[in-house]
Protein backbone atom coordinates (compact mmCIF):
# COMPACT_ATOMS: atom_id res chain seq x y z
CA UNK A 1 0.00 0.00 0.00
CA UNK A 2 1.31 3.72 -0.72
CA UNK A 3 0.57 6.23 1.99
CA UNK A 4 -0.30 9.51 0.81
CA UNK A 5 -2.09 11.30 3.27
CA UNK A 6 -2.68 10.32 6.96
CA UNK A 7 -4.01 11.81 10.14
CA UNK A 8 -1.67 12.25 13.44
CA UNK A 9 -4.93 12.98 16.15
CA UNK A 10 -2.79 15.09 19.08
CA UNK A 11 0.22 17.47 18.59
CA UNK A 12 1.49 17.64 21.66
CA UNK A 13 5.39 16.25 22.45
CA UNK A 14 5.00 12.89 20.50
CA UNK A 15 2.87 13.70 17.54
CA UNK A 16 3.80 17.43 16.46
CA UNK A 17 6.98 15.82 15.53
CA UNK A 18 5.88 12.34 14.30
CA UNK A 19 3.61 14.10 11.90
CA UNK A 20 6.63 16.84 11.11
CA UNK A 21 9.01 13.74 10.54
CA UNK A 22 6.46 12.09 7.89
CA UNK A 23 5.67 15.17 6.19
CA UNK A 24 9.35 15.39 5.75
CA UNK A 25 9.57 12.25 3.69
CA UNK A 26 6.65 12.86 1.55
CA UNK A 27 3.67 12.11 3.33
CA UNK A 28 1.05 14.29 2.78
CA UNK A 29 -0.36 15.37 6.61
CA UNK A 30 -2.81 16.32 8.80
CA UNK A 31 -1.92 17.36 12.26
CA UNK A 32 -5.30 17.16 14.87
CA UNK A 33 -5.55 18.66 17.71
CA UNK A 34 -8.63 20.23 20.22
CA UNK A 35 -7.29 23.12 20.94
CA UNK A 36 -7.66 25.58 18.27
CA UNK A 37 -4.52 27.65 19.50
CA UNK A 38 -2.26 25.15 18.81
CA UNK A 39 -3.67 24.46 15.20
CA UNK A 40 -3.18 28.16 14.59
CA UNK A 41 0.44 28.58 15.79
CA UNK A 42 1.29 25.46 13.63
CA UNK A 43 -0.75 26.64 10.24
CA UNK A 44 2.27 29.69 10.90
CA UNK A 45 5.34 27.40 11.14
CA UNK A 46 5.98 28.07 14.79
CA UNK A 47 5.23 25.33 17.59
CA UNK A 48 3.72 25.81 21.56
CA UNK A 49 6.65 23.39 22.98
CA UNK A 50 10.34 23.23 23.82
CA UNK A 51 12.25 20.74 21.65
CA UNK A 52 15.49 20.37 19.62
CA UNK A 53 15.32 20.83 16.50
CA UNK A 54 11.40 20.64 16.19
CA UNK A 55 10.71 24.48 15.27
CA UNK A 56 12.54 24.18 11.73
CA UNK A 57 11.25 20.96 10.42
CA UNK A 58 7.89 22.39 11.44
CA UNK A 59 8.91 25.36 9.27
CA UNK A 60 9.42 23.68 6.52
CA UNK A 61 7.24 21.44 6.40
CA UNK A 62 4.38 24.01 6.99
CA UNK A 63 5.85 25.92 4.35
CA UNK A 64 6.24 23.06 1.39
CA UNK A 65 2.39 22.15 2.45
CA UNK A 66 2.91 19.10 3.44
CA UNK A 67 1.68 19.41 6.79
CA UNK A 68 -1.42 21.40 8.22
CA UNK A 69 -2.98 21.39 11.31
CA UNK A 70 -6.67 20.94 12.14
CA UNK A 71 -9.17 20.70 14.79
CA UNK A 72 -11.03 18.04 12.63
CA UNK A 73 -9.99 14.38 10.99
CA UNK A 74 -10.54 13.70 7.43
CA UNK A 75 -9.92 10.87 5.56
CA UNK A 76 -6.82 9.61 4.91
CA UNK A 77 -5.19 6.35 4.16
CA UNK A 78 -3.97 6.00 7.85
CA UNK A 79 -4.36 7.70 11.52
CA UNK A 80 -1.59 7.64 14.02
CA UNK A 81 -3.11 8.39 17.78
CA UNK A 82 -0.71 10.48 19.84
CA UNK A 83 -3.16 11.62 22.64
CA UNK A 84 -2.07 12.03 26.55
CA UNK A 85 -3.13 9.11 28.79
CA UNK A 86 -3.03 10.58 32.27
CA UNK A 87 -3.59 9.21 35.50
CA UNK A 88 -6.81 9.91 37.52
CA UNK A 89 -6.47 10.67 41.59
CA UNK A 90 -6.89 7.07 42.26
CA UNK A 91 -4.44 5.79 40.08
CA UNK A 92 -5.79 4.72 37.52
CA UNK A 93 -5.61 4.92 33.74
CA UNK A 94 -7.34 7.90 32.21
CA UNK A 95 -8.13 6.70 28.39
CA UNK A 96 -11.13 8.99 27.76
CA UNK A 97 -8.70 10.78 24.98
CA UNK A 98 -7.72 7.81 23.23
CA UNK A 99 -11.61 6.86 23.49
CA UNK A 100 -12.53 10.29 21.80
CA UNK A 101 -9.61 10.61 19.45
CA UNK A 102 -11.54 6.85 18.09
CA UNK A 103 -14.32 9.03 17.68
CA UNK A 104 -13.19 11.47 16.26
CA UNK A 105 -11.56 8.94 13.49
CA UNK A 106 -14.72 6.39 13.42
CA UNK A 107 -17.00 8.73 11.13
CA UNK A 108 -14.31 9.00 8.49
CA UNK A 109 -12.58 5.70 8.26
CA UNK A 110 -13.44 3.63 5.42
CA UNK A 111 -12.34 -0.07 3.92
CA UNK A 112 -8.15 -0.93 4.00
CA UNK A 113 -7.67 2.10 6.74
CA UNK A 114 -4.68 1.91 9.17
CA UNK A 115 -5.28 3.07 12.74
CA UNK A 116 -2.05 2.93 15.09
CA UNK A 117 -1.83 3.73 18.42
CA UNK A 118 1.47 5.28 19.99
CA UNK A 119 -0.48 6.74 23.26
CA UNK A 120 1.36 4.42 26.38
CA UNK A 121 -2.34 2.73 27.34
CA UNK A 122 -2.71 0.41 29.76
CA UNK A 123 -2.42 -3.71 29.18
CA UNK A 124 -5.47 -4.88 27.09
CA UNK A 125 -6.76 -1.34 25.62
CA UNK A 126 -5.83 -1.94 22.20
CA UNK A 127 -8.09 -4.86 22.49
CA UNK A 128 -10.59 -4.22 24.81
CA UNK A 129 -11.25 -0.19 24.25
CA UNK A 130 -9.83 0.94 20.79
CA UNK A 131 -11.30 -1.71 18.78
CA UNK A 132 -14.75 -1.35 19.88
CA UNK A 133 -14.92 2.19 19.41
CA UNK A 134 -13.53 2.02 15.79
CA UNK A 135 -15.76 -1.23 14.96
CA UNK A 136 -18.77 1.60 15.78
CA UNK A 137 -18.16 2.47 12.74
CA UNK A 138 -19.60 -0.72 10.82
CA UNK A 139 -16.16 -2.05 10.02
CA UNK A 140 -14.47 -5.09 11.52
CA UNK A 141 -11.19 -4.37 12.60
CA UNK A 142 -10.10 -7.74 11.78
CA UNK A 143 -11.43 -7.89 8.17
CA UNK A 144 -12.03 -4.47 6.87
CA UNK A 145 -9.36 -1.60 9.15
CA UNK A 146 -6.15 -2.58 10.19
CA UNK A 147 -5.21 -1.59 13.72
CA UNK A 148 -1.32 -1.74 15.44
CA UNK A 149 -0.39 -0.54 18.59
CA UNK A 150 2.59 1.47 17.99
CA UNK A 151 4.21 2.97 21.24
CA UNK A 152 6.10 5.62 21.43
CA UNK A 153 9.65 5.41 23.43
CA UNK A 154 11.15 8.86 22.50
CA UNK A 155 13.60 10.88 25.47
CA UNK A 156 12.09 14.23 25.92
CA UNK A 157 14.87 16.41 24.59
CA UNK A 158 15.80 14.17 21.84
CA UNK A 159 13.00 13.50 20.35
CA UNK A 160 13.69 14.33 16.23
CA UNK A 161 17.21 11.99 16.77
CA UNK A 162 15.37 9.01 18.42
CA UNK A 163 12.08 8.85 16.43
CA UNK A 164 14.59 8.19 13.83
CA UNK A 165 17.00 5.50 15.64
CA UNK A 166 15.47 3.87 17.53
CA UNK A 167 14.18 0.14 17.49
CA UNK A 168 10.24 0.62 17.22
CA UNK A 169 7.71 -2.26 18.63
CA UNK A 170 4.48 -2.88 15.66
CA UNK A 171 2.48 -4.66 17.77
CA UNK A 172 -0.52 -5.62 15.60
CA UNK A 173 -4.27 -6.82 16.49
CA UNK A 174 -3.70 -8.54 12.82
CA UNK A 175 -0.80 -9.29 11.44
CA UNK A 176 -1.71 -7.96 8.25
CA UNK A 177 -2.21 -4.94 10.57
CA UNK A 178 1.27 -5.29 11.97
CA UNK A 179 2.86 -5.49 8.33
CA UNK A 180 1.07 -2.54 7.34
CA UNK A 181 1.98 -0.68 10.28
CA UNK A 182 5.65 -1.85 9.55
CA UNK A 183 5.19 -0.39 5.66
CA UNK A 184 4.63 3.29 6.78
CA UNK A 185 6.78 3.70 9.89
CA UNK A 186 10.25 2.49 7.30
CA UNK A 187 9.32 5.91 5.84
CA UNK A 188 11.89 7.01 8.46
CA UNK A 189 12.47 5.01 10.90
CA UNK A 190 16.29 3.48 10.82
CA UNK A 191 15.93 1.72 14.02
CA UNK A 192 14.63 -2.16 13.99
CA UNK A 193 10.95 -2.31 13.77
CA UNK A 194 10.12 -5.69 15.38
CA UNK A 195 6.77 -7.03 14.94
CA UNK A 196 4.32 -8.51 17.53
CA UNK A 197 0.96 -8.43 19.29
CA UNK A 198 -0.65 -5.37 20.33
CA UNK A 199 -1.13 -6.65 23.85
CA UNK A 200 2.41 -7.60 23.82
CA UNK A 201 3.54 -3.82 23.06
CA UNK A 202 2.19 -2.55 25.86
CA UNK A 203 3.12 -4.64 27.91
CA UNK A 204 6.53 -3.75 26.46
CA UNK A 205 6.37 -0.29 27.02
CA UNK A 206 5.17 -0.55 30.27
CA UNK A 207 7.61 -2.34 32.06
CA UNK A 208 10.80 -0.19 29.98
CA UNK A 209 9.27 2.56 32.24
CA UNK A 210 8.79 0.23 35.08
CA UNK A 211 12.16 -1.16 34.76
CA UNK A 212 13.62 2.28 35.32
CA UNK A 213 10.80 3.17 37.84
CA UNK A 214 12.12 0.53 40.10
CA UNK A 215 15.73 1.42 39.25
CA UNK A 216 15.79 4.77 40.55
CA UNK A 217 13.40 3.49 43.31
CA UNK A 218 16.75 1.78 44.73
CA UNK A 219 18.60 4.03 43.90
CA UNK A 220 16.70 6.38 46.18
CA UNK A 221 16.42 3.70 48.96
CA UNK A 222 20.17 3.23 48.75
CA UNK A 223 20.39 7.19 48.94
CA UNK A 224 18.31 7.36 52.35
CA UNK A 225 20.01 4.05 53.86
CA UNK A 226 23.59 5.81 53.02
CA UNK A 227 22.39 9.15 54.94
CA UNK A 228 21.72 6.86 57.69
CA UNK A 229 24.65 4.77 58.07
CA UNK A 230 26.77 7.59 56.72
CA UNK A 231 28.51 6.82 53.71
CA UNK A 232 28.37 8.87 50.30
CA UNK A 233 25.53 7.11 48.04
CA UNK A 234 26.90 8.71 45.21
CA UNK A 235 30.36 7.14 45.70
CA UNK A 236 28.70 3.64 46.08
CA UNK A 237 27.13 3.95 42.44
CA UNK A 238 30.21 5.03 41.18
CA UNK A 239 32.33 2.28 41.98
CA UNK A 240 29.55 -0.53 41.74
CA UNK A 241 28.57 0.39 38.49
CA UNK A 242 32.15 -0.83 37.67
CA UNK A 243 30.97 -3.92 37.93
CA UNK A 244 30.47 -5.09 34.22
CA UNK A 245 26.60 -6.26 34.90
CA UNK A 246 25.49 -3.60 37.12
CA UNK A 247 23.89 -0.54 36.56
CA UNK A 248 22.21 1.50 39.87
CA UNK A 249 20.35 4.57 38.80
CA UNK A 250 20.88 7.77 39.96
CA UNK A 251 18.94 8.92 43.56
CA UNK A 252 16.95 12.59 43.19
CA UNK A 253 13.97 14.44 44.68
CA UNK A 254 11.30 12.03 43.10
CA UNK A 255 10.78 10.80 39.43
CA UNK A 256 8.45 13.30 37.97
CA UNK A 257 7.55 13.42 34.02
CA UNK A 258 4.13 12.24 32.29
CA UNK A 259 6.03 8.54 31.67
CA UNK A 260 7.58 6.85 34.52
CA UNK A 261 5.87 8.60 37.04
CA UNK A 262 2.89 7.28 35.71
CA UNK A 263 3.34 4.27 33.70
CA UNK A 264 4.07 2.02 36.30
CA UNK A 265 0.79 2.71 37.88
CA UNK A 266 -1.11 1.05 34.43
CA UNK A 267 0.02 -2.29 35.35
CA UNK A 268 -0.63 -2.18 39.42
CA UNK A 269 -4.13 -1.22 37.97
CA UNK A 270 -4.56 -4.39 36.03
CA UNK A 271 -1.83 -7.01 37.90
CA UNK A 272 -3.33 -5.98 41.21
CA UNK A 273 -1.42 -7.65 44.35
CA UNK A 274 0.61 -8.97 41.46
CA UNK A 275 3.08 -5.81 40.69
CA UNK A 276 4.08 -5.60 44.45
CA UNK A 277 7.89 -4.51 43.63
CA UNK A 278 6.22 -2.13 41.30
CA UNK A 279 4.21 -0.60 43.60
CA UNK A 280 6.31 -0.12 46.43
CA UNK A 281 9.08 1.44 43.85
CA UNK A 282 6.24 3.77 42.95
CA UNK A 283 5.67 4.49 46.60
CA UNK A 284 9.23 5.23 47.33
CA UNK A 285 9.91 6.99 44.33
CA UNK A 286 6.76 9.75 45.25
CA UNK A 287 8.00 9.64 48.73
CA UNK A 288 11.23 11.48 47.81
CA UNK A 289 10.03 15.36 47.84
CA UNK A 290 9.17 14.26 51.92
CA UNK A 291 12.65 12.89 52.45
CA UNK A 292 14.22 15.96 50.61
CA UNK A 293 11.57 18.28 53.24
CA UNK A 294 13.25 16.02 56.28
CA UNK A 295 16.60 17.33 55.09
CA UNK A 296 15.71 20.58 54.30
CA UNK A 297 14.87 20.94 57.85
CA UNK A 298 17.57 19.65 59.08
CA UNK A 299 19.88 22.29 57.07
CA UNK A 300 17.74 25.42 57.62
CA UNK A 301 14.90 25.15 59.79
CA UNK A 302 12.65 28.20 58.99
CA UNK A 303 13.31 31.45 56.81
CA UNK A 304 13.47 31.37 52.53
CA UNK A 305 14.02 28.57 50.51
CA UNK A 306 15.03 29.04 46.88
CA UNK A 307 14.52 25.56 44.55
CA UNK A 308 16.73 25.88 41.57
CA UNK A 309 14.65 24.64 38.78
CA UNK A 310 11.27 22.91 38.86
CA UNK A 311 10.76 20.81 35.52
CA UNK A 312 10.70 17.47 36.07
CA UNK A 313 13.99 16.34 34.36
CA UNK A 314 16.96 18.99 32.99
CA UNK A 315 17.04 21.08 30.04
CA UNK A 316 13.25 20.82 29.01
CA UNK A 317 10.32 22.88 30.36
CA UNK A 318 7.88 20.29 31.01
CA UNK A 319 6.62 20.20 34.77
CA UNK A 320 4.32 17.50 34.63
CA UNK A 321 4.36 15.26 37.67
CA UNK A 322 7.61 17.55 38.46
CA UNK A 323 8.66 16.09 41.72
CA UNK A 324 10.04 19.34 43.05
CA UNK A 325 6.28 20.75 42.54
CA UNK A 326 5.25 18.78 45.00
CA UNK A 327 8.40 19.83 47.16
CA UNK A 328 7.41 23.88 46.71
CA UNK A 329 3.84 22.73 48.28
CA UNK A 330 5.09 20.46 51.12
CA UNK A 331 7.72 24.00 51.83
CA UNK A 332 4.94 26.08 51.56
CA UNK A 333 2.83 23.88 54.03
CA UNK A 334 5.59 23.36 56.46
CA UNK A 335 5.95 27.78 57.25
CA UNK A 336 8.48 28.06 54.58
CA UNK A 337 8.83 30.96 52.44
CA UNK A 338 9.67 29.20 49.09
CA UNK A 339 10.22 30.41 45.84
CA UNK A 340 11.72 28.73 42.29
CA UNK A 341 13.92 29.88 39.65
CA UNK A 342 13.70 28.39 36.72
CA UNK A 343 14.89 29.39 33.60
CA UNK A 344 12.82 26.79 31.23
CA UNK A 345 9.51 27.85 33.06
CA UNK A 346 8.43 31.59 32.11
CA UNK A 347 6.44 31.72 34.92
CA UNK A 348 9.89 31.16 37.52
CA UNK A 349 12.33 33.04 34.89
CA UNK A 350 11.87 36.16 35.71
CA UNK A 351 14.87 37.97 37.15
CA UNK A 352 18.24 36.72 37.78
CA UNK A 353 19.44 33.50 40.29
CA UNK A 354 21.11 36.17 42.15
CA UNK A 355 17.88 38.10 42.53
CA UNK A 356 15.16 35.49 43.29
CA UNK A 357 17.57 34.37 46.16
CA UNK A 358 18.08 37.45 47.74
CA UNK A 359 17.09 36.65 51.57
CA UNK A 360 17.42 32.81 51.36
CA UNK A 361 18.37 30.68 54.20
CA UNK A 362 18.97 27.90 51.82
CA UNK A 363 19.31 27.07 47.78
CA UNK A 364 18.18 23.57 47.04
CA UNK A 365 19.47 22.53 43.49
CA UNK A 366 16.57 20.39 42.58
CA UNK A 367 17.32 20.58 38.60
CA UNK A 368 20.21 19.68 36.65
CA UNK A 369 19.54 22.30 34.24
CA UNK A 370 22.96 23.24 32.26
CA UNK A 371 22.74 26.70 33.36
CA UNK A 372 23.28 25.94 36.51
CA UNK A 373 26.37 24.65 36.28
CA UNK A 374 28.88 27.84 36.10
CA UNK A 375 26.92 29.53 39.32
CA UNK A 376 28.98 32.73 40.31
CA UNK A 377 28.81 31.41 44.17
CA UNK A 378 30.29 34.67 45.38
CA UNK A 379 27.39 36.56 43.93
CA UNK A 380 24.93 34.03 45.18
CA UNK A 381 26.37 34.09 48.87
CA UNK A 382 26.32 38.21 48.76
CA UNK A 383 22.19 37.88 47.92
CA UNK A 384 21.42 35.30 50.90
CA UNK A 385 20.67 35.62 53.92
CA UNK A 386 22.47 32.22 54.94
CA UNK A 387 25.34 30.42 52.76
CA UNK A 388 24.03 26.79 52.61
CA UNK A 389 23.43 24.34 49.65
CA UNK A 390 21.89 21.11 49.15
CA UNK A 391 22.12 18.88 45.79
CA UNK A 392 19.79 17.08 45.25
CA UNK A 393 21.32 15.66 41.76
CA UNK A 394 25.28 16.01 42.52
CA UNK A 395 25.46 18.46 39.96
CA UNK A 396 26.56 21.66 41.34
CA UNK A 397 30.38 22.64 41.84
CA UNK A 398 30.14 21.68 45.16
CA UNK A 399 34.18 22.74 45.29
CA UNK A 400 33.76 25.81 44.30
CA UNK A 401 31.06 27.06 46.65
CA UNK A 402 32.73 25.80 49.46
CA UNK A 403 35.32 27.92 48.72
CA UNK A 404 33.37 31.17 48.38
CA UNK A 405 32.13 30.21 52.03
CA UNK A 406 28.84 27.89 51.30
CA UNK A 407 28.32 25.09 53.67
CA UNK A 408 27.30 22.22 51.16
CA UNK A 409 25.05 19.51 51.79
CA UNK A 410 24.00 16.54 49.35
CA UNK A 411 21.82 14.14 49.00
CA UNK A 412 21.97 10.45 49.82
CA UNK A 413 25.66 11.86 51.68
CA UNK A 414 25.62 10.23 55.02
CA UNK A 415 29.20 12.53 55.44
CA UNK A 416 28.10 15.82 54.60
CA UNK A 417 27.47 18.19 57.73
N1 LIG B 1 15.52 10.00 37.13
C1 LIG B 1 16.16 9.78 38.34
N2 LIG B 1 17.26 8.97 38.36
C2 LIG B 1 17.76 8.40 37.22
C3 LIG B 1 17.11 8.64 35.99
C4 LIG B 1 15.99 9.45 35.97
O1 LIG B 1 15.75 10.28 39.40
O2 LIG B 1 18.76 7.68 37.31
C5 LIG B 1 14.29 10.82 37.09
C6 LIG B 1 14.43 12.12 36.31
O3 LIG B 1 14.93 13.14 37.12
C7 LIG B 1 13.00 12.38 35.88
C8 LIG B 1 12.41 10.97 35.73
O4 LIG B 1 13.32 10.11 36.36
O5 LIG B 1 12.27 13.03 36.90
C9 LIG B 1 12.18 10.49 34.33
O6 LIG B 1 13.13 10.99 33.41
P1 LIG B 1 13.80 10.11 32.24
O7 LIG B 1 14.75 10.98 31.52
O8 LIG B 1 14.32 8.86 32.78
O9 LIG B 1 12.59 9.67 31.31
P2 LIG B 1 11.37 10.41 30.55
O10 LIG B 1 10.17 10.31 31.44
O11 LIG B 1 11.73 11.74 30.03
O12 LIG B 1 11.20 9.44 29.30
C10 LIG B 1 10.91 8.06 29.50
C11 LIG B 1 11.88 7.24 28.64
N3 LIG B 1 11.85 5.83 29.04
C12 LIG B 1 12.98 5.14 29.31
O13 LIG B 1 14.09 5.63 29.28
C13 LIG B 1 12.79 3.70 29.66
C14 LIG B 1 11.51 7.40 27.18
O14 LIG B 1 12.26 6.53 26.36
C15 LIG B 1 10.01 7.11 26.97
O15 LIG B 1 9.62 7.34 25.64
C16 LIG B 1 9.22 8.04 27.82
O16 LIG B 1 9.59 7.80 29.18
C17 LIG B 1 7.74 7.80 27.59
O17 LIG B 1 7.12 8.56 26.83
O18 LIG B 1 7.21 6.81 28.08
Amino acid sequence: MKFNQICVMGLGYIGLPTATLFAKNGIRVLGVDVTQSICDTINKGEIHIEEPFLEELVRDAVKSGMLKASVKPERADAFIICVPTPITKDKKADLSYVVSAARMIAPVLKKGDLVILESTVSPLCTEEVLVPELEKSGLSAKEDIFVAHCPERVLPGQIIRELKENNKIIGGYTEKGALLAKELYSVFVEGELCITDATTAEMCKLMENTYRDVNIALANELAIICEQIGVNAWEVIKYANKHPRVRLHMPGPGVGGHCIAVDPWFVVERAGEAAKIIAMSRRTNDGMPQHVLGRIRHIAPEGKVLLLGCTYKPDVDDTRESPVIALYELLEKSGYEADIYDPHVEKYASGSLYEKAAGASLAVLSVNHSEFRDIDYARLKAAMKEAKLLDTRNALDRGKAKKAGFACYLLGDGRDG
